[in-house]
């Protein structure tokens, strides 16, 4: 955000102050100030002018300099009301050296999944991309699809969602009184660069069905709206960046986080590897992310894989 307008909306912040007070405080012009309120108007910021001056009414907007007030992560916000996929867009933003973005559409028209697959990502979710430039082995890169999925599943539970998470990349709504069928949430689709042995820039993209019907998206998903009402979702996109910043300075603390959170591990798995089946007790996961899977053969250490949670069997 620029400084001069982030100065202004501080202010602001703190009570009423007209516009040359403002310009006093700030050591800027009083159009340098008018300039920037109408910005932060254009913004979404309810602003009213009257007899004391200016005072901000409550944050309802949801865009870049709205998440970027009061965020504490370093990350600046790019944001668009309508895009292809925000991982497309940070993956350009990594071609043109960039660094701590983080891509926030309103509506995907493109949206990915994993392999190809569509992710479908109506007006209302939350659908962002971080772009990070992490000196970490590419064998560590999975451990930032974790913290994601840690920051998505912690950002719902405090919006009201019970929610946890699916390995690797899913965070899913247990259904209830049911052994181990769910309904999906959120998805993760990470992707990255690298050059010998260390990654170049790493995007996670984080699509969360927040304040959208369950009906319009596929079959088996749910919502923030259909699980627990509509969501704020400057403070969720706020909450999630925050954790996720947390963890990605502290890779040892993602494990331990992703194991309080996660649904998968006692659960009876198939896991599809590269078109290999792999069937067995889920007991749990190493310190990079690997899911461990008790087969009839041994145990398997799986580093990446479609997972299904299949019925625990009956004794
Ligand atoms: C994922 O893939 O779960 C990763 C999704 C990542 C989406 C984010 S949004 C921001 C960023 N920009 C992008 O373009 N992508 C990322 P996967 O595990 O392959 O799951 C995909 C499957 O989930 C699809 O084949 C559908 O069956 C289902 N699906 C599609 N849209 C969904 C939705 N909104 N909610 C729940 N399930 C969905």
């Amino acid at each position: 955000m620029n400084e001069t307008r982030r100065a202004v909306l501080e202010a602001l912040a703190d009570g009423p102050a007209t516009g040359p007070e403002l310009a006093e405080k700030l050591g800027v012009s009083r159009a340098a100030v008018w300039k920037q309120i109408e910005a932060l108007r254009e913004g979404g910021f309810e602003i009213r002018g009257g007899a004391d001056g200016y005072e901000l009414g409550e944050i309802t907007a949801y865009g870049g300099d709205a998440i970027e007030f009061g965020l504490e992560a370093p990350f600046s916000i790019e944001y668009h009301e309508s895009i292809a996929s925000t991982n497309d867009r940070a993956r350009e933003l990594a071609a043109a050296g960039e660094v701590d973005r983080v891509v926030v559409a309103d509506e995907q028209v493109g949206g990915r999944g994993r392999l190809d697959r569509a992710w479908r990502s109506p007006p209302g979710g939350v659908w962002l991309s971080v772009l990070s430039r992490p000196s970490i082995p590419p064998a560590d890169a999975p451990l930032y699809t974790l913290a994601a999925a840690v920051a998505t599943a912690r950002a719902a539970r405090e919006a009201g969602v019970d929610a946890g998470i699916k390995w690797p990349n899913d965070v899913i709504v247990p259904l209830e009184g049911s052994d181990g069928a769910y309904r999906k949430l959120a998805g993760i689709l990470t992707e990255m660069e690298g050059e010998t042995g260390r990654v170049a820039w790493l995007v996670v993209g984080i699509g969360v069905n927040a304040n959208v019907d369950a009906g319009t998206l596929p079959a088996g998903s749910t919502s923030v709206r259909a699980e627990a009402g509509d969501v704020d979702r400057r403070l969720f996109v706020q909450r999630l960046l925050e954790t996720f910043a947390e963890l990605r300075a502290d890779l040892e603390a993602v494990a331990p986080a992703w194991r309080e959170l996660a649904v998968t591990v006692g659960q009876r798995v198939r896991v599809d590897v590269g078109g290999e089946r792999v069937v067995g007790d889920a007991v749990g996961i190493t310190d990079s992310g690997a899911l461990v899977v008790e087969t009839a053969d041994g145990r398997e250490r799986i580093a990446a894989g479609d997972c299904e949670h299949l019925r625990p069997a009956r004794g």
